[in-house]
């Protein structure tokens, strides 16, 4: 038996230019790989071999690599297969023809409707003062059913939910309104899109009709078109799970649990067509057992995210520290540790799977800044130091088990 020796990759995402966080920065959390987007491309456009090059240089110049790209965004016309949405396929065939042929080889992607992340409260005071992002079920309810009004938005909800979701949404003054809406609709860092109110309501509408069965079969018919083409480029394809794990404004969420990640990897047998371990998006359903999950889907683990919550109640639930919360982070990185060793005695290559802190308090002299949510400095750095020693820990104690170094 070989002893592992391979470490995760430890990565930090960065937004590009419009990043607070610089490059030189980041060198210092530790962190070698980036990982990045051309934020500044119009979703469903082909990423051009001269954008994508210039980036990566830029990375490269400042002793890092640009490791995965996260996200190359799925147009919305492909999740409903609608309008061109043929086109927009071809085109995400040659964004990863593109990226492969410059050395990018790991993509994130996700398959929400409409929206990406979601949270309701971006300054969730925590008990040592840090803050962090949370979804209470009852803001989310407020808002979707007393100052959207969605039509049959009472069906998605417990009666007790609407009873508090009424005191709530009447408390609700203009400014905090205000933060309500636009930390729903604008779109949180990475998302890509953001809505008006007006926007919002026209592209719920567009997926009238559209079930749960319709989005998995246009998911699947998405993967089954451009996993060849990421075989031929030799790129790794990451789906995103659902954040959070459920149903929005009665969207379809089709990456939310552990037969729907597994279904989506049978769907076309590949390593390419593979999954983004995000522990923090799948642990905000508490069915979900991530060191299980990690274990039984651990072959097609492309890319991993760590992070965690705690729930709360329902569906209430706020970002805990890296290792404290309701996902045991450490049975999920002793099932990668596992993982790793199981790829080197079956000959795999792809080892070093990327990984990456998601998310972090803001904390210290970050709460005076103005930070992307989630994406502070001094948050990602704790989560990535303490998952790194919880690496090694592992990492050493399970070679030791194993047999001399
Ligand atoms: C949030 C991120 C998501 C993620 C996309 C992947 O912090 O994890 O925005 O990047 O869903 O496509």
């Amino acid at each position: 038996m070989t002893i592992i020796k391979a470490k995760l990759e430890q990565t930090w995402r960065w937004f590009g230019t419009y990043d607070t966080i610089s490059l030189t920065d980041i060198r210092q959390t530790g962190a070698t790989g980036i990982v990045t987007a051309l934020h500044h491309l119009p979703i469903g456009s082909i990423w051009p071999v001269h954008e994508i090059m210039k980036r990566k240089n830029e990375i490269e110049q400042s002793g890092l690599t640009w490791s995965v790209v996260e996200s190359v965004p799925v147009h919305e016309d492909i999740k409903r297969q609608i309008g061109k949405f043929q086109s927009y396929i071809d085109n995400y065939k040659q964004t990863i023809l593109n990226l492969g042929k410059c050395g990018i080889h790991t993509i994130c992607y996700n398959f929400m409707p409409v929206l990406d992340w979601t949270r309701t409260d971006l300054e969730y005071i925590t008990a040592d003062g840090s803050t962090a992002l949370r979804f209470e079920e009852v803001a989310f309810a407020a808002f979707d059913l007393f100052i959207l009004r969605r039509p049959g938005a009472e069906e998605d909800y417990l009666p007790g939910v609407i009873d508090e979701a009424k005191v709530f949404a009447e408390g609700l003054g203009g400014d905090r309104l205000e933060a309500l809406t636009k930390t729903i609709l604008a779109g949180l860092p990475g998302s890509e899109e953001g809505y008006t109110f007006t926007e919002f309501q026209e592209m719920l509408q567009s997926y009238h009709g559209i079930s749960a069965d319709d989005l998995k079969n246009n998911l699947y018919h998405f993967i089954r078109e451009v996993t060849p083409v990421a075989v031929e480029a030799g790129v790794r394809l990451a789906i995103h799970p659902d954040d959070p794990p459920f149903s929005l404004f009665g969207l379809p969420r089709v990456v939310s649990t552990e037969p729907d990640a597994k279904a989506l990897i049978e769907a076309y047998d590949s390593p390419n067509n593979g999954l983004t371990l995000c522990t923090g998006s799948y642990g905000a359903r508490p069915e979900n057992d991530l060191p299980g999950m990690t274990m039984r889907l651990g072959h097609r683990i492309n890319f991993i995210h760590l992070r965690n919550v705690q729930i709360e109640n329902g569906r209430t639930f706020h970002e805990s520290d890296h290792l404290e919360g309701s996902v045991d982070m450490s049975g999920v990185m002793r099932a990668l540790v596992n993982e790793q060793q199981h790829r080197i005695d079956t000959g795999r290559t792809d080892v070093t799977i990327p990984m990456r802190p998601d998310h972090g308090h803001k904390m210290l002299y970050d709460l005076k800044k103005d930070t992307f949510p989630g994406y502070s400095l001094i948050g990602r750095l704790r989560g990535l130091a303490e998952i790194r020693g919880l690496e090694m820990g592992i990492r050493k104690n399970i070679t030791s088990l194993n047999g001399p170094k």
